[in-house]
């Protein structure tokens, strides 16, 4: 371990889904194993989370008559992009990439479970007032700096980041350890939000305490 105690690494939906031949394949997926195995063992705290639905997920355009997905509907909570039907409960598609070292997570934050909202950030689900309770677990372990890296870079990577940064962390986003979906131009829109909300998006993590 030469990262400094404080400091966690936050693996993102690294899920067979978000990985090519996945029901919601982000391009390149599976290409931030490698990348993620390669620096896991040089942090003492390592916390993944995992997209984890029921079948009737208010985010699935299966479940809206007539509604295709990657277009986007209005619910109680705001606007809701609808998703062809991924990570579900129990699925194949839900688990973790099989060449993933899941031995080093110490924590697995599961979110997207309650049927009638999605969760994209690891910290709030997306009606924004209910919590996943890793700001808790994480304030409790003594944590004040994350490292995220995982899939995808412009959805649960980018509002995780930012939820962190609001919450008080210090946040780095290792951009080769990351792969995005990319929806309308959201990878560029999202790392400014990032940058705005203080994150540091860097390409590679840096060699000192990131
Ligand atoms: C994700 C869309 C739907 C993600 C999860 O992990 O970025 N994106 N569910
Ligand atoms: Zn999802």
């Amino acid at each position: 371990m030469i990262r400094p105690d404080d400091t966690a690494l936050i693996v993102v939906d690294v899920q067979n889904d978000f990985c090519t031949g996945g029901a919601l394949a982000v391009a390149g997926g599976e290409q931030v194993v490698p990348v993620i195995n390669g620096i896991m063992p040089e942090f003492g705290t390592v916390v993944f989370t995992q997209d984890w639905h029921p079948a009737e997920h208010v985010s699935f355009a299966a479940n809206h008559a007539g509604a295709e997905p990657f277009t986007s509907i209005r619910l109680d909570y705001g606007e809701q992009t609808l998703w062809p039907v991924h990570c579900v409960q129990g699925s194949r598609g839900a688990a973790f990439h099989p060449d993933l070292d899941d031995s080093r997570a110490q924590m697995v934050v599961r979110k997207g479970f309650r049927p009638g909202i999605d969760s994209y950030s690891a910290f709030f689900e997306n009606d924004r007032e209910t919590v996943t309770g890793l700001r808790g677990y994480l304030v409790s372990r003594g944590i004040r700096r994350l490292v995220l890296g995982g899939l995808a870079t412009d959805f649960c990577v980018a509002w995780s980041a930012v939820d962190a940064a609001s919450l008080g962390f210090d946040v780095t986003v290792v951009l080769e350890a990351c792969r995005a979906i990319d929806l309308d131009g959201s990878l560029a829109a999202q790392v400014d939000v990032m940058r705005s909300a203080g994150v540091s998006v860097v390409e590679a993590l840096p060699a000192g305490p990131a």
